[in-house]
């Protein structure tokens, strides 16, 4: 092994990220060699009797290279198969040591490497980025105190009130077991006869169907902690805390038609986009939020808060944005770094700890529990991304691929020989005490009534969306329950449904064509107490005084800026130099990049003779890897645009996927040739922005101008309105 060069010297190196350098091995300059560390003088050739064989058994060289690759599988997670991850560093805004005596939250000063691996839940390691899915958002931090790891979901809630049920879930949403079909996909019988006897799962299908469920970008996804945990103080008081992470870019989505092109298209979309965008020194940030609630406040909720399928709304406990972490630098190897991460929820530090949370309860076993099949035994927390910043001192031995020698005699506790180290901490150095929460009952096997209520914070998040949100989840629905073969679970969906929300029901049951289950005539607070007198009952969440939370919705996401947005130009021969220029420069200089799509390779020669670099062509791009179009003007160059049906094919999806599309007056007849510009009159004259997100004009600065306020826009979902838009 050598250590010499860190893949890209220009991402910044933390404590983490150094400690890994010890283990890199770096080819350059160096000869080949067997494991032993022999050189290996001809690794073209097996060892022969003869050149025309027979190979000889003798040939340990050969023996050794096969024998490795025959074993370089190791089995994939059983959930989260297919994740992307990134190094970074936390860094919290000001001191939290009045609720959590955990250290990393409580100094501005001290910056936490973490690392972070992102996920897809249902599909196997090579299966799309883009599938309608939940995402996996799990955070190691390597504190000063042992790593830390915020094990968490984009979508706050989940499917299920126990863990008990999760290999049933599991089972029901993976491929079909007879003939494995479909990959990465929710939209398939055995899910949906799950889900639609399983009313606890309401809330959460209500988030699986809604844009949260395709985002534009793992960069652009919100983070939960999902369970409500402790944060317990020095003074050894405790309060509850729902963990959040808000991405400074705001939250986005694609479209559904846009995720299934790119799922064929570059399966490896997000991925890529993590990647490239740490390349290009563009680090995603996040902010770490808080909802603090106090020990005593415990039952002051309508809902449980041990129930993983609610939400604290931010109207009632605002979220405290904490801190903040910035992901900086790829990992070396993907697979020692990402697929070798062994998460586990019950890694924590002093000043965090757990609540009964029935799911949390159970993932606390399952994480430690699928590492020894995945990883192959009981040292994985040896291998360099798991090991924890600190020298790690305890009795455990031995095992499958130990790594850490062991000096002295001793491997026990108490002992008099070695002193009796190591020796246990006290709470005051740093050891880790279990809150004392006090429990005591009779041992049952059942559902806590305050677990019962699974319709009103569904309908609460359905109540929360903007119009175009609702279409997309009725839409959602329907292509879902669409796929399913058999007829009787779409009905019991329905009744499903209809107990959410009457609209969205009737929404999903016109495209089915099935008739509309009765309206079940709702009560307007469903888990108000039996024996509570209405008049009276007044706790802090009514579901009437709370029918809409802001929070919920992405309609009210950051929509001021256009960095890291990636724009397509169409540009050909003839292409006027400045028009490409002044919009690129402008664009760039807001923080967006820019791609030059041409009919051929290499690079467009611009009306003054120029040579533009070209980025792709319309073979190797399309529309749905961007987030808006510009044609820039020069005759030929839109002539030739025009004459192009891949380009026009281009804006048309563009349109179609309600972004952002601005043209040079100079090429308004590429316009013209578009589904959506065909109306234009041919003697245009400069208007400037034709429709929402459409602009057109000669003056570049303004068309620039424009075109950067409505990128930032993100998408105009309005155009969906006449519903169906042709491309
Ligand atoms: Fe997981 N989950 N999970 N999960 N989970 C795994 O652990 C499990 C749940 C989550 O990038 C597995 O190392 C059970 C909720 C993420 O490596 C496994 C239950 C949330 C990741 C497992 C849940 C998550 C996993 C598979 C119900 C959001 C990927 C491989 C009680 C808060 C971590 C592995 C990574 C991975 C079990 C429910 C998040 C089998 C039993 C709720 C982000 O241990």
């Amino acid at each position: 092994m050598s250590n010499d060069q860190p893949s890209n010297p220009a991402q910044p190196d933390n404590d983490k990220t150094q400690s890994l350098e010890s283990h890199v091995e770096t080819p350059a300059g160096e000869m080949m060699t067997t494991n032993t560390g022999l050189r290996i003088n001809d690794d073209q050739n097996t060892l022969k009797a003869g050149d025309r064989g027979a190979s000889l058994l003798e040939d340990f060289i050969f023996r050794e290279k096969i024998t490795h690759f025959d074993h370089e599988r190791i089995p994939e997670r059983v959930v989260h198969a297919r994740g992307a991850g990134a190094h970074g560093v936390f860094r919290v805004y000001e001191s939290m040591s009045s609720v959590t005596r955990a250290q990393f939250l409580g100094d501005p000063s001290l910056e936490t490497p973490v690392f972070v691996r992102f996920s897809t839940v249902a599909g196997s390691r090579g299966s799309t980025d883009l599938a309608r899915d939940v995402r996996g958002f799990a955070v190691r931090f390597y504190t000063q105190e042992g790593n830390f790891d915020l094990v968490g979901n984009n979508m706050p809630v989940f499917f299920i009130q126990d863990a008990i049920k999760f290999p049933d879930l599991v089972h029901a949403v993976k491929p079909e077991p007879d003939n494995e079909i479909p990959q990465a996909a929710s939209a398939h019988d055995t899910f949906w006869d799950f889900i639609s006897i399983m009313p606890e799962s309401s809330h959460m299908i209500m988030w699986l169907m809604s844009d949260r469920a395709i985002p534009r970008s793992y960069r652009m996804m919100e983070g939960f902690g999902v369970h409500t945990f402790r944060f317990v103080n020095a003074e050894g008081v405790a309060s509850f805390v729902k963990f959040h992470w808000k991405p400074l870019l705001g939250v986005h989505s694609v479209a559904w038609d846009e995720a299934q092109n790119i799922s064929g298209k570059d399966p490896d979309y997000h991925r890529r986009d993590l990647w490239d965008n740490i390349e290009m020194g563009n680090y995603p940030e996040w902010e770490l939020g808080v909802q603090i609630v106090p020990e005593e406040d415990e039952f002051k909720f309508e809902f449980d808060l041990l129930d993983p399928t609610k939400i604290i709304p931010e109207e009632l406990v605002p979220v405290q944005r904490i801190g903040k972490l910035t992901l900086n630098r790829n990992p070396t190897n993907f697979f020692a770094e990402t697929e070798q991460v062994a998460f586990h929820l019950g890694h924590v530090v002093p000043g965090i700890d757990f609540t009964n949370d029935p799911l949390l309860q159970g993932r606390l076993f399952s994480y430690t529990d699928t590492q020894l099949i995945r990883l192959g035994g009981p040292n994985f927390q040896e291998i360099p991304i798991n090991r924890p910043l600190g020298v790690v001192h305890n009795n455990q031995r031995d095992g499958y691929m130990r790594q850490t020698i062991n000096r002295g005699k001793t491997s026990y506790n108490p002992n008099l020989l070695a002193g009796n180290y190591p020796v246990q901490a006290k709470a005051s150095e740093g050891g880790f005490t279990s809150y004392p929460e006090r429990v005591d009952g009779r041992k049952v096997r059942a559902r806590s009534k305050s677990f019962l209520d699974h319709f009103s914070q569904a309908r609460l998040f359905f109540n929360s969306q903007s119009d175009p949100e609702k279409n997309h989840m009725i839409d959602a629905f329907s292509f879902e329950l669409g796929k399913c073969i058999t007829p009787a679970i779409r009905e019991r969906m329905l009744g499903i449904l209809s107990l959410i929300d009457q609209s969205l029901a009737a929404g999903v049951a016109y495209q089915l064509r099935l008739p509309v289950p009765p309206d079940p005539a709702l009560p307007v607070n469903h888990s108000m107490p039996a024996d509570a007198d209405p008049a009276d009952y007044d706790p802090i969440m009514v579901e009437g005084s709370l029918l809409k939370s802001e929070a919920l919705s992405m309609e009210h996401t950051v929509k001021d800026t256009i960095e890291t947005r990636k724009i397509a130009f169409l540009a050909a021969d003839g292409v006027d130099e400045l028009s490409v220029t002044t919009v690129k420069n402008a664009l760039e200089a807001a923080g967006a990049v820019v791609e030059i799509i041409a009919p051929r390779q290499n690079f467009v020669e611009a009306e003054n003779d120029t040579k533009i670099a070209v980025d792709h062509t319309f073979l190797t791009a399309a529309s749905v890897f961007y987030d808006a179009v510009y044609v820039p003007g020069g005759i030929n160059s839109a002539a030739s645009i025009e004459a192009e049906p891949d380009a026009i094919h281009f804006l048309n999806e563009a349109f179609k996927h309600c972004k952002a599309v601005a043209a040079d007056a100079g090429a308004i007849q590429v316009l013209q040739a578009t589904n959506f510009g065909r109306k234009l009159p041919a003697d245009y004259s400069d208007e400037s922005v034709l429709m929402e997100g459409v602009i057109v004009g000669s003056d570049l600065e303004k068309v620039a101008s424009q075109f950067i306020t409505a990128i930032s826009q993100h998408r105009f979902w309005e155009r969906e309105k006449p519903r169906k838009v042709p491309a």
